[in-house]
């Protein structure tokens, strides 16, 4: 195909997916954290690196920060972001790494290690009033190892507790977001561990409280896009963390494992009215453990353009009929019409046609933007996932 319909580039046109900072670090598995030449400093350079995956493709225009990873003057870096076309976003919180949070953080047992976890989430809200964030993302890393080892139930008594508080905390034009994960650091039990388990933490939170999707935090084979559909169906659907796995929460290039599951999440994203809804934000969750950071971030926001343009190409009209009439094989041959088509070369043409790069990957690998950051932050500290 060639060319795109204007309805279809007028979508296109306003997608907005936001990076995450810790993409521009150094991460790794537990093995190994390789260190890349030019990898930034501080939360300055990983915003100067964000600006780069912006400028080739408009893709871009947020980043989202972890607290306290970015910790700095947010004033300064604010006014740093948009020098550099782009805005902050999303605030992270973590209570992942603090010795103090071995045995849970929101749900911890002890009021003090408690009230040290809600604290820190006001801190975050803080951030947010100065960095002009709307969304303060949690994502808890509690749960038990071993059957018998906590009291479950008492665990999520204290978790709507504590989120209550730092719910009353938010500002009107402030949202949160409860990120779930089957497992992994806990192995036993997760304190919020899927949808069902945010989404009834939230709902007795209140209209400002929503479900985060992590594409990488679902057992092998869960059929991802009818959670996307019952969420975008309830009204809790706030965002979205893309990435890909093969195996467990593997945080690689949104759309590289299973291309057909992002088209099928972005199908019911149009299909339950959240593209470009800005109650729904796109975000990436990933790590380039070996590959460059910002041509891996360029390639993401590309995968998740291209699954959606698909997406806007199904032929919903021929597709409700098929459906209607029970025609199972017709109603997948339109679904699969969409899949199949190669929109790479309209969307190049596209791309061109609005002053940006036909191939923003070569583009970028033209710049020299590369070699300049391996020469001129040669020696420095580099950060990585968790600094
Ligand atoms: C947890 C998670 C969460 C964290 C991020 C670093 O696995 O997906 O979103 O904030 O990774
Ligand atoms: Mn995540
Ligand atoms: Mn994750």
């Amino acid at each position: 195909m060639t060319e795109l319909s204007p309805d279809i580039r007028a979508e296109l046109e306003r997608q907005a997916i936001e990076l995450p900072s810790w993409a521009f670090g150094n991460s790794g598995t537990r093995f190994r954290v390789f260190g890349t030449p030019g990898t930034p400093r501080d939360p300055f350079e990983k915003i100067a690196d964000a600006a780069q995956v912006h400028r080739y493709t408009a893709l871009a225009p947020t980043v989202a920060l972890h607290i306290p990873w970015d910790m700095c003057d947010f004033d300064d870096l604010r006014k740093h972001a948009e020098d550099h076309d782009v805005a902050l976003g999303t605030i992270n919180s973590n209570t992942f790494q603090d010795e103090d949070y071995k045995f849970g953080a929101l749900t911890h047992e002890d009021d003090a290690i408690r009230q040290k976890a809600i604290d820190h989430h006001f801190a975050c809200i803080d951030v947010m009033h100065a960095t002009g964030s709307r969304d303060l993302k949690i994502w808890l890393a509690e749960g038990s190892n071993y059957p018998g080892q906590n009291d479950m139930r008492a665990r999520q008594d204290r978790l709507q507790d504590s989120l209550q508080q730092i719910y009353a905390r938010l500002g009107d034009d402030q949202r949160l977001v409860l990120e779930y994960k089957f497992f992994e650091p806990a192995f036993y039990h997760t304190d919020v561990p899927d949808w069902g388990t945010s989404y009834a933490q939230v709902a007795s939170l209140g209209d400002k409280a929503m479900v985060c999707l992590d594409t990488g935090h679902h057992a092998p084979g869960t059929n991802i896009e009818f959670i996307v559909m019952q969420l975008l169906r309830l009204g809790k659907l706030g965002s979205f963390d893309f990435n890909s796995r093969f195996y467990a929460d593997d945080d690689l290039i949104v759309g590289a494992a299973d291309p057909f599951q992002l088209f099928r999440i972005l199908f019911e994203v149009v299909r339950g009215g959240g593209l470009n809804n800005p109650d729904v934000a796109f975000m990436l969750d990933q790590c380039h453990n070996i590959e460059d950071k910002i041509p891996g971030q360029i390639r993401s926001v590309l995968n998740v353009q291209e699954m959606t343009a698909r997406a806007l190409l199904v032929d919903r009209d021929a597709l409700a009929a098929a459906q209607t009439a029970n025609d199972v094989l017709t109603a997948n041959a339109v679904f699969m019409d969409a899949f199949y088509t190669d929109v790479r070369p309209a969307l190049a043409a596209w791309r061109e046609s609005r002053g940006l790069p036909s191939d923003p990957m070569a583009a970028y690998a033209a710049s020299g933007y590369q070699q300049r950051i391996a020469a001129d932050r040669v020696g420095g500290v580099q950060a990585g996932w968790g600094a």
